[in-house]
């Protein structure tokens, strides 16, 4: 971007991302799918590289040096993601396979140990089936009676339903922070404050947010928080942070090794925080990469990466909304949305938008997205969708909407 208002160097920041250096079908990479999964810098690709050549070893077990490196490691990117999400001691922050997974471990652990026959669950129609498959496996287990927070037509959850759907029955309120179809970021400080206010749990899907904008768990109030390191710069690894003192009360999810104290063959004891939830080899490479992203991203300043994400949004919106007949889902307001620009257009399906996309090099994400009760509510059964992050330039967005056009032409004319 020339004209840059958000402090971001993204010239240079592009230079770091070997990928996007390269032709796909003879033309130049563009990848416009982030909230899919991001792209990786070299320093996080080297980290990897580093671990598996110099102190590939497992941790929290052997006492030679490759296995104390890999351990000091592991647990320095932990406090890293701790000092990132300002969560109050490393204690709150367990490593997952995903945000999927971290969503699962409190359905499963805290819901079955507190959820009961007549009890809510409080959910919205923006959520990924990440937050709404385990608690439909959940209320169908207790009998509990699963509720969505309904949107208006630009994708904004109706303040009416906070209100009244959040009621003394509700033991659990499970909410995004940022859609990953809509764009829409919710008002979640108020969500929280209102599940509070009932005595209900807040689970919050940040898998869209984390990635993208300063989040502050202490100041958020959440109970929960999920995410996924694969949509922020690192490998496929995920993180559930949780209140110390809810985590303490909570039985395991997973038994095995390394998240047990003492067993016996009649019991077992278990770990302390947050290695009770951490059974097995976890993940090690992965982690101690999500470490280095969250070095990389803090060195950007989450300020700047969410200033720069508005501004293309912006761009992307204004060039995207002007093709005729193209409908995008969400908030109008760039200020109001994340990364994510989800439109139909009513000549072709997704899938074959996607795929013209591809022969032209750019890479665009066509389907429901993992959001098939939002693409119901609007009456469509897919969407293409581009999302950014911190390596997207306006030029990018250009080819888009001038495939876009072609697109079009070709549908009108079959
Ligand atoms: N959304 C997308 O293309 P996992 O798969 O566990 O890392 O993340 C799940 C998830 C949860 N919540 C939100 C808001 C998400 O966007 C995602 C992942 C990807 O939109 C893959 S479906």
């Amino acid at each position: 971007m020339s004209n840059n208002s958000h402090g971001l160097n993204v010239a240079a920041i592009r230079e770091d991302f070997p990928i996007l250096h390269q032709t796909v079908n003879g033309k130049a990479l563009v990848y416009l799918d982030s909230a899919a999964t991001s792209q990786k810098p070299d320093v996080v690709i080297q980290a990897l590289n580093e671990y598996y050549h110099k102190y590939n070893a497992n941790i929290h077990r052997g006492v030679y040096s490759l296995a104390e490196e890999a351990t000091a490691r592991y647990e320095g990117a932990r406090k890293k993601i701790q000092k990132f999400i300002n969560a109050k001691t490393h204690r709150e922050v367990i490593y997952t396979r995903n945000a999927t997974e971290s969503i699962n471990l409190v359905a499963y652990s805290w819901g079955r140990a507190n959820l009961h026959e007549g009890d809510e669950i409080v959910s919205t129609l923006l959520e990924h089936h990440a937050n709404i498959v385990p608690w439909q496996l959940l209320a169908k287990e207790k009998n509990a009676k699963l509720k969505f927070i309904g949107v208006d037509d630009h994708g904004v959850l109706r303040p009416e339903d906070i209100e009244t759907m959040i009621t003394d029955k509700t033991k659990i309120v499970a909410a995004t922070m940022v859609s990953n179809v809509a764009g829409t970021i919710t008002p979640i400080k108020q969500i929280i404050d209102r599940a509070h206010a009932v005595g209900a749990i807040t689970v919050i899907d940040a898998a869209q947010a984390v990635p993208h904008m300063p989040v502050d768990a202490q100041a958020l109030d959440a109970d929960f928080l999920a995410f996924s390191g694969h949509k922020m710069l690192a490998p496929f690894v995920g993180i559930l942070y949780g209140k110390r003192a809810l985590l303490e009360k909570m039985e395991p999810f997973m038994g095995g090794g390394d998240m047990i104290r003492e067993v016996h063959l009649e019991y077992s004891k278990w770990n302390e925080l947050p290695w009770k939830f951490e059974a097995g080899t976890p993940a090690i490479a992965e982690s101690i990469g999500l470490g280095v992203a969250v070095d990389y991203l803090t060195e950007l300043g989450m300020e700047n990466v969410r200033a720069h994400e508005c501004q293309i949004t912006a761009y992307a919106l204004d060039k995207i909304g002007s093709v005729e007949g193209v409908q995008i889902l969400g908030p109008l307001d760039p200020d109001q949305r994340g990364g994510v620009v989800a439109f139909s257009i009513p000549e072709a399906h997704p899938h074959d938008v996607a795929q013209i996309f591809d022969s032209e090099g750019i890479c665009v994400r066509g389907g429901h997205h993992c959001a098939m009760p939002l693409h119901e509510y609007y009456g469509i059964a897919a969407t293409t969708r581009a999302s950014f992050y911190v390596y997207s330039v306006p030029e990018e967005i250009d080819k888009l909407v001038e495939t876009l056009k072609k697109v079009k032409q070709i549908f009108k004319a079959s």
